[in-house]
């Protein structure tokens, strides 16, 4: 993936071609723009008081001015596209370039100032979701402030006072500004870089569009049928991967702004929940899970020492968002012989192809797509085709990831007797039921049913 591969060109656009500066008034701290999407390295703080700085999941972190030992960050509110994966990619509004905006990261204690921009075609406000602040700066147009209008600035001025996993995202037409991709994930990291230090701190949000095949702008009235599950408004395969050093102490923290909750699950690891939306949890109260449910609004923490070599899924363990855009509304045809049907349609239709009569997998075929989507899986692994989407992404932990390397050290290379085999030995037997309708299916006299059970073996019919 060419995204991953680019970790660090990625990481020099920063500093060069992909910063460029929109300040226009000599007042207002810089507006850094992002143009790519794949994830990039923390930057150390330059000054202010130390921290360990989080990684975005395919996304970056916002630079500030200091000025009179106040943090400056400038937002501009503005639409963006977003490549939601290679092959599609979405009209969103975000900041600074992205969607979602960049992270901020904090510390405790920060007088923190925030310009923020608006290049929308309408109003909009910024909440900074969970945090401790004056009510007038808690960003709810028509309550504690008018709307910023098209072409105004906005400041914002608090205090970032506790430690912890906060998000920001507008509370203005926030049904159509959120359903557009408006949002960032913020960090604020505590007054003592020694306490919660991890060697790996990942952050992104949860997010999720309804954008037709074919079109590139979201349907901003959907509220449950989505069809675009994302990790940062990406969808795998084009979710960055999670590189890790096998020893690490690795945090995962993730926020919700979809409109449903998301059981998220880790392969090979237990975790913890460290952190909640209230703070972090107290280490008497923590108990070890592999799945931990993240609910609409919230945002959790989640460690573990990454002990076990290899590639782990990690993902939403709802099967749905685990698929990318094609054919949600498709009718389960598992077991219905098309093929009398398909010859017909093919007449018509030259590029007809029978959809899923074995299950949902295309068995590697490459089958035309509209323009501007994602086939519903699309992933490929060292052994073939990964059979999901949307919410997934791996968790690489390999022994020699150098401290502070992020980059995608490639498939895992499996010690020789540990990937599962295929058994080559006698086929077992036919066995019949013993169970309650056994009697109901005789042995010797052929019965009259209706159902036919058609197996990709060549065993048709009754054994
Ligand atoms: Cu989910």
């Amino acid at each position: 993936m060419s995204s991953r591969r680019d970790f660090f060109s990625g990481a020099a656009a920063l500093v060069g071609a992909g910063l460029v500066s929109r300040a226009g008034a000599a007042t207002l701290p810089e507006a850094p723009i992002m143009g790519s999407a794949a994830t990039q390295p923390p930057p150390a703080p330059p000054n202010g008081r130390p921290y360990n700085p989080v990684v975005t999941l395919n996304g970056w972190s916002l630079p500030w001015r200091m000025k009179d030992g106040v943090k400056e960050f400038h937002l501009i509110a503005e639409p963006v596209v977003r490549e939601i994966a290679p092959g599609m990619k979405a009209n969103l509004w975000g900041y600074n370039g992205q969607s979602p905006g960049p992270t901020i990261e904090v510390v405790e204690g920060d007088r923190v100032r925030i310009f923020v921009t608006n290049r929308l075609p309408e109003h909009t406000s910024i909440h900074w979701h969970g945090q401790r602040l004056p009510n007038g700066m808690d960003g709810i147009t028509g309550l504690t402030q008018p709307g910023i209008q098209p072409g105004k600035t906005f400041v914002y001025e608090f205090v970032a006072r506790r430690p912890g996993t906060f998000m920001y995202h507008p509370h203005a037409d926030e049904m159509v500004q959120m359903a557009m991709g408006m949002m960032g994930f913020w960090v604020t990291h505590p007054k003592n870089p020694a306490l919660h230090a991890v060697d790996r701190d990942f952050v992104f949000l949860l997010n999720a569009y309804d954008i037709e095949p074919g079109s590139y702008t979201p349907k901003v009235n959907e509220m449950t049928d989505f069809n675009l599950w994302t990790f940062n408004s990406r969808a795998f395969p084009g979710i960055d991967t999670m590189n890790v050093r096998q020893g690490d102490r690795v945090r995962i923290r993730a926020g919700n702004l979809t409109m449903t909750n998301h059981p998220i699950h880790l392969h090979g690891h237990e975790f913890e929940v460290t952190g909640t939306d209230g703070g972090w949890t107290r280490p008497e109260s923590r108990w070890p899970e592999v799945t931990t449910d993240i609910a609409v609004g919230q945002m959790r923490a989640i460690e573990f020492i990454a002990d076990a070599p290899g590639d782990w899924p990690f993902h939403c363990h709802k099967s749905h968002h685990t698929m990318n855009a094609m054919g949600h509304k498709v009718p389960t045809l598992i077991g219905v012989d098309q093929r009398g049907v398909a010859e017909k349609i093919a007449k018509l239709v030259p590029d007809y192809m029978v959809m899923g009569d074995k299950g949902g997998s295309m068995g590697g075929m490459d089958m035309p797509i509209p323009e501007n989507t994602l086939p519903m899986m699309g992933g490929q692994g060292p052994f073939g085709d990964i059979e999901m989407g949307g919410m997934f992404t791996l968790l690489k932990v390999r022994k020699d990831q150098k401290p502070g390397d992020y980059r995608d050290p490639g498939w895992y290379r499996h010690p020789p007797g540990t990937v599962a085999w295929e058994w080559t030995g006698e086929p077992p037997a036919a066995v019949r039921s013993n169970g309650p309708g056994a009697a109901a299916t005789p042995d010797r006299k052929p019965v009259e049913v209706e159902v036919t059970v058609r197996k990709p073996t060549g065993h048709q019919g009754h054994h």
